[in-house]
């Protein structure tokens, strides 16, 4: 009587195996565990992994092809916007992840579903649709998926020098300083961002005060804060400051940046990001 064969037993890996295996960073392989599309068991503390799991997610296409994610992401901004607007940060986060489990890099994240939304939510104050408490609600919550995926951003090795961010005076809107300080930190540099209504001495100060800064970022973002903006840039002149400034956002166009003083405008951060990436 012929003993039935042990069955043989799976061929497991790490975490960090399973990663190259699908080609994604260590970090998105997780997600994958954490949003259930990879069975993982715990093993003295390391995540191990059956091999063909693995191999089942990457016949699925781990990753969105491109294009398709483009579509997806704008089909997701309305519900990602619900989500804001009634405060529901677990719900928006659980989006997040999903949205980046999928492949999705926090730099499309952030240009292809957190800017868009943000944009929605004017939309729909502007409509009347919702209340100026609606969009603080809806920003705090941002705010706060902001700062749990800035560190994605992290690059390691050497930096590429300070950039110093923020709105001139008067200017209540932190976000856009917020999104494009991580783009910029994604790509090496070490950023300083001083947020919304800076009162001008103080940006200056800053800017005097900090080693190794490559370039000053004014963000403009309400129309009517652009003569503070006008003001920030003589005043850095003033002072000494021989770095490019670089002046934009939604607020400004640019004519008018370059006609108070500017070395460079861009309305979104992928432009900032190059205009400040020719500098060094
Ligand atoms: C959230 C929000 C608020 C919040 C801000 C809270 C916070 N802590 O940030 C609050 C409620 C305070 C607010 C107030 C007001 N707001 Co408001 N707000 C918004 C909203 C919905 C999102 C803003 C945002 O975060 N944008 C982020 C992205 C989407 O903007 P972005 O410009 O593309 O950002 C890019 C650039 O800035 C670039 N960038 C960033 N840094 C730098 C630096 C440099 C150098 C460069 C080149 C580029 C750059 O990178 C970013 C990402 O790509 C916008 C809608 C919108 N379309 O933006 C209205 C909006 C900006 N607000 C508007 C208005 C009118 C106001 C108020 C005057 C309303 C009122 N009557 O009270 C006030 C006061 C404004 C003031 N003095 O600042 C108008 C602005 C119109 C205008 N051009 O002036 C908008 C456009 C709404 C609308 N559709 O009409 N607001």
């Amino acid at each position: 009587m012929t003993r039935p064969a042990a069955a043989a037993t799976p061929a497991t890996m790490s975490l960090h195996e399973a990663s190259d295996r699908l080609g994604v960073h260590y970090m998105t392989a997780y997600r994958y565990v954490r949003t259930g599309r990879l069975p993982a068991a715990k093993r003295d503390g390391v995540w191990v992994v059956d091999q063909a799991d693995v191999d089942r997610l990457r016949a699925r296409g781990a990753a969105t092809p491109p294009g398709r994610g483009r579509i997806a992401h704008a089909r997701r901004v309305p519900e990602l916007v619900d989500r804001l607007i009634a405060g529901d940060e677990a719900g928006a986060w659980t989006m997040v992840q999903s949205v980046l489990a999928g492949g999705t890099s926090p730099a499309d994240l952030y240009m292809r579903m957190f800017v868009p939304a943000l944009r929605l939510i004017g939309e729909r104050w502007v409509s009347g649709e919702i209340t100026v408490a609606d969009e603080h609600c809806a920003t705090t919550v941002m705010q706060r998926l902001v700062g749990r995926t800035g560190p994605l951003f992290r690059r390691p090795g050497r930096t590429r020098g300070i950039v110093v961010l923020g709105a001139p005076e008067g200017d209540l809107h932190s976000m856009p300083t917020a999104l494009a300080a991580d783009l910029l930190r994604g790509q090496g540099f070490i950023v300083v961002d001083l947020g919304a209504n800076v009162p001008t001495d103080s940006f200056v100060e800053c800017v005097r005060r900090l080693p190794r800064v490559i370039a000053v970022g004014i963000a403009v973002t309400a129309t009517e804060c652009r003569t503070a903006a006008a003001r920030l840039v003589i005043a850095l002149r003033d002072a000494g400051v021989e770095m490019p400034v670089m002046v934009g956002g939604s607020g400004i166009d640019e004519a008018t940046a370059r006609a108070l003083g500017a070395d460079g405008w861009a309305d979104g951060a992928p432009q900032l990001l190059r205009l400040v990436g020719n500098v060094t």
